[in-house]
């Protein structure tokens, strides 16, 4: 039985959110639309900066904003600071990188003044946030919603994180109870990221949706390992860890697919999205926005301008002008 959190009441925070303007392009008599929602936000472009990568901070999180991100999602955030693992905790393999970072974080109370610094921008910040409980979940919900989060995404799928994350994700009936209970705590939207490393993956897509949730992240990273030949060891000091980059893009891709026909709520995509093509297949897989990660590494910060611009050219080409259009094209 829950007991309710003991916190100030939540502000009348809705997360929908100013939009700055659609990323309108003409060509000829075509008009290419580029903006996008997800339930009550408003999206100038389809690309978000994914959760982990160059979100230390508000100053990293600016520069991805002045770099073109549609939206901004937060490092994933817990009730206390936590080191995380000891190193090597990432590691460039041949096509993609292996993570097992363990977390780290300088807890929700000093990272709600980064995000805090971020109210002027109209791009949405959306906070990632891990836990192992309902409690501790709503708790870190209603704290990102105060200091001005548009939206929160649970991340109950990181692969390699004890008591939390996938340990979290698998488990149909916490996971009910956890949405539910954030969804009665906050008035912003609540995503919920899912792992690509459980066999019941539509079965807690449903179980999601059914919990009240307002949209779906697909996918967080394959649970994966190297081991050096030479020293017969593993890499990774914990050895197993999260696969992202190009390589994890078709799993990606099957996930939503599979997904967009069990649910009616929005899907975002991620997972190896590196270019404008790679967002389309997305989206016609059923996601209405994507995020960034591992690209952001290997075509830099500008990464989010380059994907509009060739998303933009893509449409132009092959006679779309809308994201409205893509989405779940692959089902008709
Ligand atoms: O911090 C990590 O090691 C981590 C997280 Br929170 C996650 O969600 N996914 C991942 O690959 N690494």
């Amino acid at each position: 039985m829950l007991t309710s959190v003991v916190f100030p009441p939540p502000s009348l925070n809705t997360g929908e959110n100013d939009f700055i303007h659609a990323d309108i392009s003409r060509c000829g008599d075509l008009v290419v639309d580029i903006s996008t929602t997800i339930g009550p936000l408003r999206l100038k472009n389809p690309t978000m900066l994914a959760s982990g990568i160059m979100d230390e901070d508000a100053g990293s999180m600016q520069r991805m904003i002045d770099c073109g991100a549609g939206a901004i999602v937060t490092k994933s955030i817990g009730v206390q600071p936590r080191d995380g693992y000891a190193n090597p905790t990432v590691i460039e393999l041949d096509h993609g990188i292996l993570n097992a970072m363990g977390l780290p974080n300088p807890g929700i109370d000093l990272y709600g003044e980064e995000i805090k610094k971020l109210q002027a921008t109209k791009v949405p910040i959306i906070g990632s946030i891990y836990a192992a409980d309902a409690n501790e979940f709503a708790r870190l919900a209603e704290k990102m919603q105060r200091f001005g989060a548009n939206a929160v995404e649970l991340n109950v799928s990181c692969p390699h994180a004890k008591h939390y994350g996938l340990e979290v994700g698998s488990d149909p009936a916490l996971l009910h109870e956890i949405v539910s209970f954030v969804k009665h705590h906050v008035s912003i939207p609540v995503f919920v990221k899912v792992s690509p490393n459980i066999m019941n993956l539509v079965e807690m897509a449903q179980t999601i949706e059914n919990a009240g949730a307002d949209a779906i992240v697909a996918i967080n990273t394959v649970k994966a390992m190297k081991i050096d030949l030479e020293t017969t060891r593993p890499l990774l000091a914990n050895k197993t860890g999260g696969y992202s980059g190009k390589a994890i893009k078709p799993i990606g891709v099957r996930c939503v697919y599979d997904i967009a026909q069990a649910v009616k709520i929005p899907l975002i995509g991620v997972g190896g999205i590196t270019t404008g093509e790679d967002a389309i297949e997305y989206f016609m897989a059923g996601a209405s926005a994507v995020q960034i990660g591992s690209a952001v590494y290997y075509r830099g910060p500008d990464v989010f301008n380059v994907v509009c611009e060739e998303i933009k050219t893509w449409m132009k080409d092959h006679e779309y002008s809308t994201i409205t259009e893509l989405i779940g094209a692959a089902f008709q």
